[in-house]
């Protein structure tokens, strides 16, 4: 049986990634392929806790900096080995809300840790499995802000982090978009209708391909 394909979706908070996960999952589903989605942080037992760690300090405490990288890939490292190769060695395809781009924007362009280190850091947990396509979901800064803020909840420990921490972050995604041949990028700031359409154009052509190949 063919290798399933390995889909991300990446992007700043707010700019649809679930929204459009679940939409594409749907539309691959009604293209007869079996999908499987999960998450980061999360998609596992450990995952999920790790996520509760990050996000809202659930410790008692914030991580450092390097101890956030870590859980990061610590949550990563669980999620490929325990849900995303097998699922991948079934024949599935995995689509999954944010991956390795995360860590390199957040902690590389954000934090401002060596992207390098970041690499070779990311590549040991993942065991150097690469998304077989990313789809990069841009929204201007101050509409992620508002979409953020429309939200019930309070706001999560990155949510709550400076204007240029959030810009550092939008520009290291473009960067990695404009150097980086399997990242699509895709305006989300129209109708999410409009969004949906932008997504499957980039993944339909995919796809295509997949099946003249297979
Ligand atoms: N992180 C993560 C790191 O720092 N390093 C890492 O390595 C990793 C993996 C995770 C946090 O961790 C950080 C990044 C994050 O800060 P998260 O909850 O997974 O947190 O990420 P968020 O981006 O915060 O998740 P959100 O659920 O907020 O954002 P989504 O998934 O992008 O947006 P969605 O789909 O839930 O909601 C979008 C809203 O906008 C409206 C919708 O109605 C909805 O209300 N909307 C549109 N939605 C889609 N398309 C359009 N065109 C829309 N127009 C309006």
């Amino acid at each position: 049986m063919a290798r399933g394909r390995f889909i991300t979706l990446e992007g700043p908070e707010g700019a649809g990634k679930s929204t459009h996960l679940a939409l594409l999952a749907e539309r691959l589903r009604a293209e007869g392929i079996a999908v499987r989605t999960t998450r980061e942080p999360g998609g596992t037992k450990l995952g999920e806790a790790v996520r509760g760690l990050l996000q809202y300090d659930a410790a008692g405490e914030a991580p450092v900096p390097r101890a956030e990288l870590l859980l990061f890939l610590a949550s990563r490292a669980q999620l490929v080995q325990e849900l995303i190769l097998p699922a991948l060695r079934r024949g599935e395809w995995v689509l999954c809300d944010r991956f390795c781009d995360s860590t390199f924007a957040y902690q590389g362009y954000g934090r401002g840790m060596d992207l390098a280190a970041l690499h070779a850091l990311n590549a040991f947990a993942t065991d150097r499995l690469e998304p077989d396509l990313t789809l990069l979901l841009d929204i201007p800064q101050a509409e992620s802000r508002a979409r953020v803020a429309g939200r019930d909840g309070p706001a999560d420990r990155f949510e709550r982090e400076r204007d240029d921490f959030h810009r550092r972050l939008a520009e290291g995604f473009r960067a990695m978009a404009r150097e980086c041949g399997r990242i699509r990028r895709i305006d989300s700031s129209g109708t999410p209708e409009q969004t949906a359409e932008a997504v499957w154009a980039a993944v339909s052509p995919f796809l295509q391909k997949e099946r003249e190949d297979a």
